[in-house]
């Protein structure tokens, strides 16, 4: 559900824009009105959700394949993840934690790696839509953050309020967005995959609203843009549909 939300989401965002498909590896997206622009000629975001590109244990020419195959099926843009929280070092991590302290992992499994993962979307004419945390528990998201920094089994939503949360969340997305400040292979960050109230664990204080997740959503925003005026940041939420008969109105 999640995968086929986000492609009905970047889906429709191309058929909103018609005109020709600019691939040159220079220059920032731009958003212009209800579009995009790349060096003042349209961009059409067509793509994929490929989480998985930079947390598979690929190596660059196999990083090379995945986006070269995603780049003959026209794909523009391939939205994946930029986190991976583990509380012991195992395969490609992004953060690992030792109690309630994060370290970021800089070295060939970490950023190093997420290096390669922009060399070879570049390579391929390819930009990429960056998250930078998720709601669920895959890859670790914010419950890892919850459950080291307050204790495990704490409300999911404490990720949305809680000040040494806030902290260490800005901590690492402050190490993402100032390594790749000049990069325009990035498309845009985007704040969390799906945010919400509740996640996994269904732990929740009962005091989380929708304002709860735009309030966080403003403190965010102001926060990396203020570190970074190059690139599109987006939220990363979804449900616009609101049908009352079925969970995937959320979608
Ligand atoms: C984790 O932190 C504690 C101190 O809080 C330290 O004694 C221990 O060596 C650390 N473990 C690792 C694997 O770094
Ligand atoms: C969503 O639908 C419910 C009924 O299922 C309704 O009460 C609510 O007002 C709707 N919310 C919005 C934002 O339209
Ligand atoms: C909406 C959605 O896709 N939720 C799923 C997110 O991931 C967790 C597991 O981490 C699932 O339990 C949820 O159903």
């Amino acid at each position: 559900m999640k995968l086929s939300a986000t492609f009905v989401s970047l889906a429709l965002a191309a058929l909103s824009l018609a005109g020709p498909t600019a691939r040159d590896p220079t220059g920032f997206v731009k958003a212009k009105g209800q579009g995009f622009t790349l060096n003042g000629k349209p961009y059409t975001v067509f793509g994929s959700n490929s989480y998985w590109v930079g947390l598979m244990g690929y190596t660059t020419d196999e990083m090379n394949v995945a986006f070269r195959d995603i780049a003959a099926t026209g794909a523009t843009t391939v939205r994946t993840w930029g986190f991976n929280e583990v509380t012991t070092p195992s395969g490609d991590y992004y953060q690992l934690w030792n109690g309630s302290t994060p370290t970021i992992n800089y070295g060939p499994t970490g950023l190093e790696n997420f290096d390669n993962v922009i060399a070879a979307a570049r390579a391929n004419g390819i930009r990429l839509i960056v998250s930078l945390t998720n709601n669920w528990s895959d890859y670790g998201g914010m419950d890892v953050y919850v459950n080291q920094i307050i204790g495990r089994g704490q409300p999911h939503d404490y990720f949305y309020t809680n000040s040494r949360i806030i902290a260490a969340y800005q901590n690492y997305v402050r190490a993402w967005v100032e390594r790749y400040i000049d990069e325009p292979t990035i498309f845009a960050w985007e704040l969390a995959n799906e945010p919400r109230c509740t996640g996994s664990t269904s732990a929740s204080s009962g005091t989380c609203t929708t304002t709860t997740i735009t309030g966080w959503v403003k403190t965010m925003s102001a926060y990396i843009k203020s570190l970074d005026r190059n690139h599109l940041l987006g939220v990363g939420d979804e449900g616009w549909f609101n049908w009352s008969h079925s969970m995937d109105g959320s979608y």
